[in-house]
């Protein structure tokens, strides 16, 4: 690969920009470089791949779906020569599992470390992106990929007084390579996200004392993680086709099916048996393989919502505790719905506490610790599990620059817009993976990763063969696709959550529902019709 161009020298000029070298990144360049045979260069914020699993080191991180179709599918010797430990694998083993991917393909060779993309510019005579880093790199690229990732711009709240304050703190998605010791502190964690209560009973364990502070309260549902035997991973490995092929054509990305049977069409005891049976099995089927109406009814997801209620208070021993942790203000799952293990279990802890910032906010935080409308907090260390500007915040962060000199901040000030999540009126070459628009993250990731890879991969190549210059979503195109997204998303239950599929964590930011809620296999099949009618809704250009 040529050397990048630094200031004062003219960019060097590649085929393809990929910024990101996450699941999505990887796979693009080796895609892009390997079958393509296009001279790719990837930029990474990062010392390493890895993106998600790079950065989310927090105690507890691991996977909430299962480590054998939570992986990549495009290379079957990858497939059968990777062993997961067990089901629901931890954040090493997942870093090491990308990181042997790089290795495999040799793909470090094409990527740039510690290089932040600042800034992306088209020059529409060209069509060209001219890329420039925080190292002052600058490249010139016919296309241009975003594989930033959709949680990967880690929101810290603007509470006053967090630069007085005298311990330690860390956010869970920029937590430190070498660890945080615990032993004897008197942690603090905010957050009741997927990542507060994975982190909890972890943290629990090892702290002299932990207090959770919890703004809303969470349903979250047993993991019940075990190591992955021989017999499964050998069973796993014979029917890899027919499990990857499941999982593509199905409504989330997972290999299962969705329960055909209304909440409301049988007895409460066959309900409650259903619900018992799946809470035993632990994981995500609870939500997608119960019943089929718990996100689109009210009267079905009140059954289901009441039920985990229920277990709230069989666990928790003290009924206070049990009534603060249990959620009443919005719908199970119209929130991304967290597995656990152990969560309801460590508010029994004696060396465990609880704060109802619904009932006592924050109003600072003080050299000591976290002063509430009531008490003082006297903490060591505070753990921000909360969250990330989900979606849009990792893109809006770079300067990228369309037709117009219009900045992608201007053009999204009101919310996302895309045409498919694949790409963005106005932005001609850009195309963005899993972006706002797409099932990304209310789908299992490395499918829909994959799905936009290979559909980016063949969209380039027919352009290519064409000897065309660019392709770009009409604003008739992008603007139907728009009114789609919202209309299906109106009719579920999502829009009766503040959550960040929402835009609702962060103060300010638009309230749009950004995934697209229609279905991994609904949406694969439009993208392929669209590529099968000559790219219908882009405009290609000589
Ligand atoms: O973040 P979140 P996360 N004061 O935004 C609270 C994925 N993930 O990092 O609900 C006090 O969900 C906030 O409260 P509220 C997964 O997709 C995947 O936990 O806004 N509290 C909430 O409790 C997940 O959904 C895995 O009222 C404040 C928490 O912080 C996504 O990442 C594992 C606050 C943030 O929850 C994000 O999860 C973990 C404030 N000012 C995560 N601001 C896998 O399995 C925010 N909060 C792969």
């Amino acid at each position: 690969m040529a050397a990048a161009g630094f200031a004062g020298e003219a960019p060097t000029q590649h085929d393809l920009v990929i910024i990101g070298a996450g699941f999505s990144g990887l796979y693009m360049l080796h895609r892009a470089r390997d079958l393509l045979g296009l001279d790719a260069v990837v930029f990474e914020a990062g010392a390493g791949v890895g993106g998600t699993w790079y950065w989310n080191r927090y105690p507890g991180a691991r996977c909430d779906s299962e480590s054998y179709y939570y992986s990549y599918s495009f290379s079957e010797e990858l497939e059968q020569e990777w062993e997961w430990t067990s089901k629901y694998p931890a954040q090493p083993e997942i870093l090491r599992y990308l990181e042997h991917v790089a290795d495999r393909f040799d793909l470090r060779r094409n990527i740039r470390f510690d290089s932040r993309v600042e800034s992306a510019v088209l020059d529409e005579d060209t069509l060209r992106w001219t890329v420039r880093t925080d190292g002052g790199e600058e490249v010139s690229a016919q296309f241009l990929v975003s594989a930033v990732g959709c949680l990967s711009a880690a929101n810290v709240p603007d509470i006053p007084g967090l630069d007085q304050f005298d311990g330690e703190w860390f956010h869970t998605g920029r937590w430190p390579h070498d660890g945080v010791d615990f032993g004897g502190k008197r942690v603090g964690l905010i957050g009741t996200g997927s990542t507060g209560i994975q982190a909890a009973p972890v943290i629990a364990a090892e702290a002299a004392h932990l207090t959770v502070f919890q703004r809303t309260p969470n349903y979250t549902v047993p993991a019940r993680n075990a190591p992955l035997t021989p017999e499964r991973a050998a069973e796993i490995k014979a029917t890899y086709p027919a499990i990857r092929e499941h999982a593509r054509n199905s409504y989330g990305g997972f290999p299962f099916d969705p329960s055909g049977r209304s909440a409301l069409e049988v007895t409460q005891d066959e309900r409650r048996a259903t619900y018992e049976a799946l809470w035993e099995e632990g994981g995500f089927k609870f939500l997608f393989g119960s019943f089929y109406d718990l996100l689109v009814s009210e009267e079905a997801n009140d059954t289901a919502a009441e039920f985990i209620r229920g277990k709230i208070r069989e666990v928790v021993a003290d009924p206070q505790v049990a009534e603060i942790l249990a959620p009443r203000d919005h719908p199970y799952g119209s929130k991304r719905p967290p597995i656990d293990t152990n969560y309801f279990e460590t508010f029994n802890r004696s060396n465990v506490s609880l704060v109802d910032l619904r009932a006592t906010p924050i109003e600072e935080i003080t050299a000591e610790g976290v002063r509430t409308t009531a008490a003082e907090h006297s903490l060591d260390m505070i753990v921000f599990a909360t969250g990330f500007d989900a979606m849009t915040g990792a893109l809006l962060r770079m300067d990228i620059r369309g037709r117009d000199g219009r900045s992608l901040r201007e053009k999204w000030a009101a919310g996302p817009r895309t045409y498919l999540g694949l790409q963005v009126a106005g932005f001609p070459n850009l195309f963005t993976i899993t972006g706002p628009g797409s099932p990304s993250v209310l789908s299992n990731m490395p499918v829909s990763i994959e799905q936009h890879v290979e559909w980016i991969a063949d969209c380039i190549t027919h352009l290519r063969s064409s000897g065309a210059a660019g392709i770009e979503a009409t604003p008739e195109a992008e603007e139907a696709w728009v009114e789609h997204v919202a209309e299906i998303a109106g009719l579920t239950l999502f829009s009766k959550a503040s959550s960040w599929y929402l835009g609702a964590n962060i103060p300010g930011k638009t309230r749009v529902f950004m995934p697209y809620v229609g279905g991994v296999a609904t949406y694969r099949q439009r993208c392929d019709e669209v590529a099968a009618q000559g790219y219908e809704g882009f405009a290609i250009s000589a």
